[in-house]
């Protein structure tokens, strides 16, 4: 199946299954591929081309290089299915997954594209007569993606689709978990690049298939002005020091620990299903993947009951076949979500579910059922994220605990309320709400739309990717002062002579 997909997303067999470093599946452990890593050289070669392509791409006007990604778009319409399923085999989320991902890079293409004609500027009044004050905004230069495992493709194409339209080149580091579904992608954009023209250079778009002194060698590089890494607070805390080192930009977009808060007059069939696709979606390995509970004390035996029943009924397996829940990424992630379950059982918490499914079947496949842990309140278990299904519920009495229990964690990437009280909703969405990137109402904490900023504060790292006025973080803004009258009259009205 791989090659027969590889073949139709136009990736050469040289590029997947000549190299010394294997890629397996989670599904089954099957080895799918096998890739050659680069060493430090080929970044630093990689870096000076990806400047050279710069110096050409941001000389093409905007719109049009808005039509590049357009045309991109239209290679990813087409492909969404043989994409999907790519994403699906290597990462092992569900089908209808790896398909929602693709639909998120189409939609961020379709952003991008209105976006190019609307790179705008300010115009800012002057003290000084005869002057005009502007503001614009220039291509930045070469920027390095570095992505993670668990979305493969979309958080990559939700930063190169509007890094594309500001005219910069691309350097991206998938995680080497996932680097089949990069070249997928890059050679989805190839194809654009042909159908486009002469006008885009060859070097605008590269996949660097490294290790992490890969992305060390990326952070580290001046001619990279800008770096927008997603993946884990540990990951974020080696890169940001060391582009902030060299004065780079970065965007973080790092863990989440993301709450609900359920309170006692929300409609609970709406909340039931929110949960479940919040907590065991993606066999819980979103960065908004719901983590904490905070329900309401009235209602907690009931709304316990009934996520537990509704976690019986999910079905676990091969994610190509209709099922909910698909695999782990790997032994590491089961190891992870097993000790931490070992600590919550240590301490006293019960711990519903969290076994390990399918394992006959599947010797080399991680799944596992996913566990409701009952914590008496929130200590440093709770507050830690481990990537896999671990829904911890707790319970509270008045609003202001609940939003203090949301608040109560390092992280700060989503959030969300459950409740028909519009002034429980409107408080949680205030300035002394919850203090996340997202904060939603009558929503999980998963699942965001592209038209919005993503990211969030605290150790999430505080980046911001996708809509919303994002792309500015794509550009280098220029403060203009033009003086058009015959005298040089000076700022603040300091006189020089
Ligand atoms: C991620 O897990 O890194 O909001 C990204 C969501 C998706 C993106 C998740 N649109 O859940």
């Amino acid at each position: 199946m791989i090659d027969a997909v590889m073949g139709r997303l136009g990736v050469p067999e040289a590029l997947y299954r000549q190299g010394d470093y294997p890629v397996t599946s989670p599904t089954d452990g099957a080895e799918i591929g096998r890739i050659a890593l680069e060493g430090a050289d080929a970044v630093e070669s990689r870096i000076a081309r990806a400047r050279h392509a710069f110096e050409q791409w941001s000389r093409v006007p905007a719109p049009r290089r808005g039509e590049l990604v357009r045309l991109f778009g239209e290679q990813l319409r087409r492909h969404k299915e043989d994409l999907g399923t790519l994403v699906t085999l290597e990462c092992g989320k569900i089908l209808q997954e790896g398909l929602g991902e693709v639909q998120e890079m189409i939609d961020i293409c379709d952003l991008a594209v209105g976006q190019s004609r609307q790179l705008y500027g300010l115009t800012i009044a002057s003290e000084r007569p005869g002057h005009h004050m502007r503001e614009s905004w220039h291509p930045l230069g070469p920027v390095g993606l570095i992505t993670a495992f668990n979305f493969p493709v979309a958080p990559w194409a939700w930063n190169a689709a509007l890094a594309l339209v500001c005219g910069d080149s691309l350097l991206w580091k998938p995680s080497e978990k996932t680097p089949l579904s990069a070249l997928a992608c890059q050679a989805l954009l190839e194809r654009a690049m042909a159908e486009f023209g002469d006008e885009a250079p060859a070097d605008l778009s590269q996949v660097i298939l490294g290790d992490r002194e890969a992305g060390e060698r990326l952070a580290d590089d001046p001619r990279v002005p800008l770096i927008s890494a997603t993946g884990s607070t540990r990951m974020g805390r080696e890169v940001a020091p060391r582009v902030a080192a060299r004065f780079g930009r970065s965007i973080l977009e790092l863990g989440g620990n993301n709450a609900m808060i359920l309170a006692p007059s929300a409609d609970l069939d709406m909340a039931v299903r929110a949960i479940l696709f919040s907590a065991v979606g993606t066999a819980g390995q979103r960065c908004t993947t719901l983590r904490r509970l905070i329900v309401h004390e009235s209602i907690r035996d009931e709304v316990l009951e009934r996520v537990k029943t509704a976690y019986t009924g999910i079905s676990i397996g091969d994610p190509m076949a209709g099922n909910l829940v698909g695999p782990l990424i790997d032994a590491q992630a089961y190891d992870q979500m097993q000790s931490a379950l070992d600590r919550a059982r240590q301490q006293g918490a019960r711990v519903f579910g969290g076994e390990r499914q399918l394992a006959e079947t599947y010797p080399n496949g991680y799944y596992v059922a996913p566990a409701i842990v009952e914590v008496p309140g929130q200590d440093e278990l709770v507050k830690n994220e481990t990537f896999a299904p671990i829904l911890y519920v707790m319970s509270y009495r008045d609003f202001d605990e609940a939003l203090a229990l949301n608040n109560g964690v390092p992280q700060g990437l989503s959030s969300c309320v459950f409740t028909t009280d519009v002034r429980e909703a409107e408080a949680f969405v205030s300035d002394q709400g919850s203090d996340c990137g997202i904060a939603n109402v009558n929503i999980g904490p998963s699942g965001a739309e592209i038209g919005g900023a993503f990211g969030g504060e605290k150790e999430t790292g505080g980046g911001r990717e996708s809509g919303s006025d994002v792309w500015k973080s794509y550009m280098r803004r220029q403060t203009n002062t033009v003086n058009y009258s015959r005298e040089l009259p000076l700022a603040q009205g300091i006189r020089f002579d």
